[in-house]
């Protein structure tokens, strides 16, 4: 349990360092020497992990609806979410499957920026993701809030492609993988956790590589 002025201090800290980031001032970010979270092996051939469906969804059909327990909630088109403030970033991938890989490169909007503009409400502590093809998942606001959290539509410089979520996914790289919605349609700001679709399903809801909180 976190009250608000701590969820509070870590916001204003997490957005001084994004601040940085998009300003261009960043030391370059100190990798360990390890940065290999236990468990898992080096990939360099990004594989595709879905549910067995790719929802094609044009760019004219295409939303994201952001909702919830915020000020400002708001259904953006393609253009809309092009025209919010672009951010760029390079972060580790971890799958729990046990793969990973290093420097993925994403452009989208920052989490942070996406949550400026819609204004959560004081009670609002969790996030719920839901996806085109059905899938579900969920994040306390503090994760999400974190410098290098986004909502991406390109990965090394071209446009996501379908497999690996495109639209637009999130990348949450202090996680495994499974807690970034592809194919992302709603963000759903709440004052109460809900458990997303491998959190029902045995999968832990921590989802921290470096303690290998792989399952519940
Ligand atoms: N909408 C949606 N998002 C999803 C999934 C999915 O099946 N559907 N799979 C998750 C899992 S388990 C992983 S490891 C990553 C895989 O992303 P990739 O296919 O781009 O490697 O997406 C996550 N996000
Ligand atoms: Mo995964």
């Amino acid at each position: 349990m976190h009250c608000d002025l701590e969820v509070r201090d870590q916001y204003i800290a997490a957005k001084e360092r994004w601040a940085r980031k998009m300003a261009g001032l960043a030391k370059p970010q100190a990798r360990s020497e390890n940065r290999l979270p236990p468990g898992q092996r080096l990939v360099t051939n990004f594989p595709v992990l879905d549910l067995g469906i790719q929802p094609d969804v044009p760019l004219d059909k295409w939303e994201l609806k952001i909702h919830g327990l915020v000020e400002n909630p708001v259904t953006l088109n393609w253009a809309q979410f092009l025209a919010w403030p672009q951010f760029k970033d390079v972060s580790d991938f971890h799958c729990v499957t046990t793969w990973s890989q290093f420097d993925m490169e994403w452009e989208g909007v920052a989490f942070f920026t996406m949550a400026d503009l819609v204004k959560p409400r004081p009670e609002a502590a969790h996030v719920f993701f839901k996806s085109y093809d059905g899938y579900t998942t969920n994040n306390p606001l503090e994760v999400c809030l974190d410098d290098d959290v986004l909502i991406a539509h390109r990965w090394k410089g071209q446009p996501l492609s379908k497999e690996h979520g495109g639209p637009a996914r999130v990348i949450l790289p202090k996680r495994y993988a499974w807690k970034g919605a592809k194919f992302i349609h709603e963000i759903v700001f709440g004052d109460r956790d809900i458990l997303g679709f491998w959190e029902v399903r045995g999968y832990s809801n921590t989802a921290d590589p470096w303690r290998e909180d792989r399952f519940a």
